[in-house]
């Protein structure tokens, strides 16, 4: 990576590394934000630490609208950079998302070498430390070039006022002609990037296609990052994904399967978690990870009943399913971390969510009940059919077993009678063998 990328994409020493970074917060508190400055930022601490930085010191400003030149007001940039020195810091993070020229005057403001970042580029300094699987890298890569490309300008006054002393008029230059050269190669990798993309999500499509999986009842978990939905799969499917108390543990989706107790067989997909000012950059860039949601037949969307922002959270994870077109696919709203209530709380979310369920994934309260509505919703367009398979399509008798709900089987001359619920997906494969044919 050079050193222009890895200033703004890579701004913050990894975890594994030993010397821990010192951040300095600055949040904007607007009027009538669904969001209280202080949970916000509490969140961006906690968005800091995971990516490996202790803060040192916050400040707020109260604005109707941000300042277009610095964000903050002048006045409050100035304050920013004397907090930075005072705490010696090596980063300021403003928990939103700063435009090129705000953090390219922010930059020149509080001075070399505090780093500037915004919310987006703490999350993908997170994405990219979290990324595993080689899809989940592209989709990081991604979207680090696609933020990138807009503030190379403000990248390249940087590396050239460094080289030239500073001052105004270092922006232009021999950093002009390279700011061209590097743009062109930013957008080329982006090219490239989405090309490979393409291609692993067609490898993918065709792979599941070649399987029967591909009519098989598919529920995807969907919530905000830290509600339990890794802990979740976990606790239904034994999978043994890895859930623990940071932010956006989960990138990579994992499906596994799960027998409901009628005995058919669905799929489970543990999927990212999302988080409020989620990144457009990052959703565009995650396509191929969030189609497991818009691919699904139910989302159990889940939410930590623990939290005091659990209404402000399920707000933003509607947002988001409305920004990937998912708004249309059937949803169970899932309250988790239901043993830390106590009883008042459980009864009070009870009543005002009637149609929600309500689960512990640390202890298996409400688990069975979760399993027995998903049964419910999986079969409520099933079609009764009454079918003859021939002997020579033992094919299809597993499918029977495996994929619907079985009320008799009996075995006859002319092949196996079975009676049973199928869903839409499977119905066609029998209709052939129907009685009523
Ligand atoms: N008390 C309690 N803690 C839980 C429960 N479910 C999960 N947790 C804890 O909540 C934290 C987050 O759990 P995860 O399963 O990693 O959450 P996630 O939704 O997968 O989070 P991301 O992958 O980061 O989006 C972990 O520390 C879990 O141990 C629960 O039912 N009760
Ligand atoms: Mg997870």
């Amino acid at each position: 990576m050079s050193e222009f990328e890895s200033v703004i994409t890579r701004g913050m020493t990894p975890i594994s590394e030993q010397h821990r970074e010192r951040a300095v917060l600055v949040g904007v508190d607007r009027p009538g934000a669904n969001w209280p400055i202080d949970s916000s930022l509490a969140e961006l601490e906690r968005l800091v630490d995971t990516a490996g930085a202790d803060v040192v010191a916050t400040t707020t400003q109260k604005l109707n609208t941000p300042n277009p030149r610095t964000f903050v007001g002048t006045g409050k940039a100035e304050e920013v950079a004397e907090l930075a020195r005072a705490h010696s810091a090596d980063l300021v993070v403003f928990d939103d998302e700063l435009s090129p020229s705000q953090q390219a005057n922010l930059e020149k403001t509080v001075g070399k070498p505090v780093k500037i970042i915004d919310r987006t580029a703490l999350i993908l300094d997170i994405f990219a430390l979290h990324a595993n699987s080689k899809e989940g890298r592209l989709q990081v890569r991604l979207a680090q070039n696609q933020y990138l490309l807009p503030r190379l300008r403000g990248m390249w006054a940087h590396l050239a006022s460094n080289r030239m002393g500073g001052g105004v008029g270092s922006r232009f230059g021999e950093g002009e002609s390279q700011l061209e050269v590097d743009r062109r190669m930013v957008r080329k990798r982006i090219t490239s990037i989405k090309r490979e993309l393409k291609h692993l999500a067609e490898v993918r499509a065709v792979q599941r296609e070649s399987r029967y999986e591909s009519g098989m009842y598919k529920v995807a978990l969907a919530g905000y990052t830290n509600a339990g939905k890794s802990s979740l799969i976990n606790r239904l499917t034994n999978a043994d994904v890895l859930a623990y108390d940071k932010l956006f543990a989960t990138l990579d989706s994992t499906t596994r399967k799960f027998e409901l107790p009628e005995g058919r067989e669905i799929t489970i997909t543990d999927t990212v978690g999302f988080i409020q000012k989620l990144p457009t950059t990052l959703v565009e860039a995650f396509k191929s990870t969030l189609d497991e949601i818009t691919g699904a037949d139910l989302v159990l969307h889940v939410v930590d009943a623990s939290s005091d922002q659990y209404e402000a959270q399920i707000a933003a994870v509607e947002d988001v399913l409305g920004q990937i077109g998912a708004q249309n696919i059937k949803r169970v709203l899932v309250f988790n971390k239901c043993d830390v209530l106590d009883n008042e709380g459980l009864a009070a979310l009870r009543s005002r969510y009637a149609q929600a369920q309500f689960v512990s994934a640390a202890t298996g309260e409400g688990v069975d009940e979760l399993v027995s509505h998903i049964a419910r919703v999986a079969s409520s367009h099933d079609t009764h059919m009454d079918v003859v398979i021939p002997y020579d399509r033992g094919d299809l008798v597993s499918v029977a077993h495996e994929r619907c709900r079985i009320l008799s089987e009996t075995h006859e001359e002319a092949g196996t009678h079975i009676v049973m619920l199928a869903a839409p997906s499977y119905a066609g494969l029998f209709r052939a063998f129907s009685e009523s044919n």
